[in-house]
């Protein structure tokens, strides 16, 4: 049996698991190895120390000087061997800027702008039955309100980051003039899903008013062709 084989049977013995191939020079046997991070393991009449963290090896007989053996993990972890599979960092939403305020992409994704300080607000009612606005500003099916606006002008935006299929449906409310005046006020609706965008828009002359009740329908997506 070679040394080789040896010291990498010892090194699975101590479980090693938690090995990582090191590119620095091998550091000299430590003078007081730490309880924990080197293991000694006695094989073919050799004494074999091991660095658990590095997989560094070094070996001796009887008293003598200790040799260095090198990392006997290293060769078998390079060529062909699978990485660990490493997830990828959750990717950040991305966003876009409306009256320069910033307000997350998605789809579907409902903005709402107007063009007065009247306070109006955006409700989207999620396949499922969930509504999203000001006072409740997370579905139950990923969907939320991320910017909410209280002093005019928007926007405000209900964003799903891949919604469900299904019908989502929506509403502009007029919740406040001016000092309780109402100011007739303008509002547009961008709705975007899918990479298609269509508008609506409206008037409000007078608080409490409530825009009709639009529908967006979402279909399932056709399942992936199948390579043969
Ligand atoms: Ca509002």
């Amino acid at each position: 049996m070679s040394k080789a084989v040896v010291l990498v049977m010892a090194l699975a013995t101590i479980g090693l698991g938690a090995y990582r191939g090191s590119a620095q020079a091998p550091a000299p046997p430590p003078a007081n190895p730490e309880i924990g991070r080197y293991q000694m393991v006695a094989a073919n009449q050799q004494v074999f120390l091991i660095d658990t963290v590095t997989g560094q090896c070094w070996s001796r007989r009887g008293q003598g000087q200790w040799d260095d053996e090198g990392n006997p993990t290293r060769p078998q972890a390079e060529p062909g061997v699978k990485k660990a599979a490493i997830p990828p960092p959750p990717q950040a939403v991305p966003v876009e800027k409306f009256n320069d305020v910033q307000v997350k992409v998605g789809s579907p994704q409902f903005t709402l702008v107007w063009d007065s300080r009247a306070d109006l607000d955006l409700h989207v009612i999620e396949p499922g039955g969930a509504e999203i606005f000001w006072e409740k500003r997370k579905g139950s099916k990923g969907g939320e309100l991320d910017v909410d606006d209280v002093d005019g002008f928007g926007p405000e935006n209900v964003f799903w980051n891949g919604g469900p299929d299904g019908s989502y449906r929506w509403f502009v409310h007029y919740y406040g003039g001016l000092g309780g005046l109402a100011v007739p006020t303008r509002w547009k609706l961008r709705i975007k899903q899918d990479g298609k965008v269509h508008v609506v828009e409206g008037n409000f002359d007078k608080v409490g008013e409530k825009s009709a009740v639009g529908t967006v329908r979402v279909e399932p997506k056709a399942p992936a062709a199948k390579a043969d």
